[in-house]
């Protein structure tokens, strides 16, 4: 028994559509646990985090703003943690190729995917590759208290004169 976690991100363009359902449902064929979800603001500190291996490539700039939203007037994605057995293989086979004009049809890119005039795939959803990169995104999208199953080592830190939103 091999448990994984792998983080899921419904891009704009899955938002805008209102694919999210579907998406979902698509997703809970893999036999997971959604272990944590939000929607989230991406910015672009965070867009050049989650794909700094990419930053080199010619398509970036077209990704950063398909990721923040700038493309489709849309700044939330959905952003998810599923976890159980071959978590990261079972939702990438569910996902389907990176460029959906090569992805199965029946797969959630083949399904909604489309590659604008730009060259840029876009795929409706992010899925982790590897045990690195789902440890690597799932600690750069969620804090500690978000998961609710604890999967990584954790510490304490004691703050000092930190600012925090809290509601009038
Ligand atoms: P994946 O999202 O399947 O893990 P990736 O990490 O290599 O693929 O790339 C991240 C995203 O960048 C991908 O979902 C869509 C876009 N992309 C990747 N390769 C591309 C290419 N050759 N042309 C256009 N867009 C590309
Ligand atoms: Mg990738």
């Amino acid at each position: 028994m091999h448990k994984e976690a792998t983080l899921v991100i419904i891009k704009p363009d899955g938002l805008i559509k209102s694919l999210t359902g579907n998406i979902l449902s698509r997703l809970s064929e893999a036999k997971l646990k959604i272990i944590a979800a939000k929607i989230v603001r991406v910015t672009v500190e965070l867009a050049d985090k989650h794909y700094n291996h990419l930053k080199g490539e010619p398509f970036y700039p077209e990704l950063a703003k398909y990721i923040t939203g700038v493309l489709h007037g849309e700044n939330r994605v959905m952003a998810l943690v599923y976890y159980g057995e071959n978590a990261i293989s079972g939702v990438r086979n569910l996902a389907g190729a990176t460029n959906p004009e090569q992805a199965d049809p029946v797969s959630i890119r083949g399904a909604y995917g489309r590659i604008l005039t730009t060259g840029l795939f876009e795929n409706v959803i992010h899925a982790s590759s590897s045990l690195d990169e789902s440890e690597r995104e799932i600690k750069l999208w969620f804090s500690p208290d978000e998961l609710t199953v604890d999967i990584y080592e954790t510490e304490e830190v004691i703050l000092e004169n930190a600012k925090k939103e809290s509601w009038k």
